[in-house]
């Protein structure tokens, strides 16, 4: 039975990411968060580990499991990022370059190379202008690269890592003459999930609208109605992680990929929420900061190299994820 470790298991991803893994009954999951796991986690679990991912005592911990394969989803989002600048690179880069550390050393001593799978972001992109933004449309892995924020400077720097730890540094084999670590990452746009709110990003304004308009309370959202990035149905952003964890080595071109669904602004989101709860109550505060990151972020994402490598295609655009995804789900989640 394959040995998986999901950090961040109590975060939006990490939660549907153990559903969906616990669904499939094929391996032992050890779990890992800051916080005790919820409750309704555990089931799903085999070990749930309480404790921080860049203490090199936890990663201790882990490594007595001889892990086969890591989602490492633990991470400081953008907003929480800039509000402490030195404990997100304390926790997405140290911590990232731990669990790397970690996973060279069971794949050597297993003979069984280690696959990583490393959310990464549409953070990582810096876009010149919002002139330039709207110009340059979808964008592919390898433009506009330059960062403005901590998280997007972060995240940039661990799909670099994760290349160098894989393919260069010391350059440890299996028996069969294979890496012993197998990094990949994704990077994602903003996620949707009808069953939990995000907290400490900045594409949390999707989100943060639909699920009060759901509760019937009014939302003041933080960006202007024009503001525009990609965003992804929550199941999609599982599949996309468990779909890039099986493909083969040999099709897989490079190591980060761009995956992509929808691209809405602010004031097309509003207009869906307001079709399905017609009462709901949305105004707009922008506030500076959060606006400058988004307005830095890509509006689309070009995603071919993951379409041809390994077949990615969104099974939700925008109409089916609030028709058939969001709007049923997230009205069961507060009926009372
Ligand atoms: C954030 O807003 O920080 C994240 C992201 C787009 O990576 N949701």
């Amino acid at each position: 039975m394959r040995i998986t470790l999901v950090t961040g298991a109590n975060g939006e991803i990490g939660h549907s990411l153990l559903e969906t893994l616990a669904a499939s009954g094929d391996r032992k999951i050890i779990a890992l968060d800051l916080a005790p796991l919820a409750d309704d986690l555990r089931p799903m679990v085999s070990v749930a580990l309480q404790g921080d991912v860049s203490d090199p005592a936890m990663v201790d911990e882990i490594e007595k499991h001889d892990v086969q394969e890591i989602y490492h989803l633990a991470a400081l989002l953008s907003t929480s990022s800039e509000r402490n600048p030195a404990l997100a690179h304390q926790v997405n880069v140290n911590g990232t370059m731990g669990l790397l550390l970690m996973a060279r050393r069971i794949g050597a001593r297993t003979g069984r190379a280690v696959t990583f799978l490393f959310p990464s972001t549409i953070a990582v992109y810096g876009m010149p202008s919002l002139e330039k933004k709207n110009a340059a449309g979808a964008v592919t892995e390898f433009e506009y690269l330059q960062p403005t924020t901590m998280y997007g400077i972060n995240k940039v720097y661990c799909e670099q890592l994760g290349g160098y730890m894989s393919d260069r540094f010391g350059q440890l084999t299996d028996e069969a003459g294979k890496k012993v670590l197998d990094f990949r990452a994704l990077r994602f746009p903003g996620l949707i999930s009808a069953t939990t709110v995000p907290t400490g990003g900045t594409s949390d304004y999707a989100p943060e609208m639909i699920h009060a308009a759901a509760q019937g309370k009014a939302y003041a959202c933080f960006v202007r109605p024009d503001a525009r990035i990609p965003f992804m149905a929550m199941p999609d952003g599982v599949k996309a992680l468990l779909d890039l964890a099986a493909a083969p080595a040999e099709n897989l071109t490079q190591r980060v990929y761009n995956i992509g669904a929808f691209s809405p602004s602010a004031e097309e989101i509003a207009s869906k929420v307001m079709e399905a709860f017609p009462g709901a109550e949305i105004t707009y505060a922008p506030h500076p900061k959060r606006q400058a990151i988004i307005d830095s972020w890509c509006a689309d994402v070009n995603d071919e190299a993951a379409r041809r490598d390994w077949g990615w295609k969104p099974d939700y655009d925008m109409e089916r994820a609030f028709d058939e995804y969001l709007i049923p789900t997230i009205s069961g989640v507060y009926a009372v």
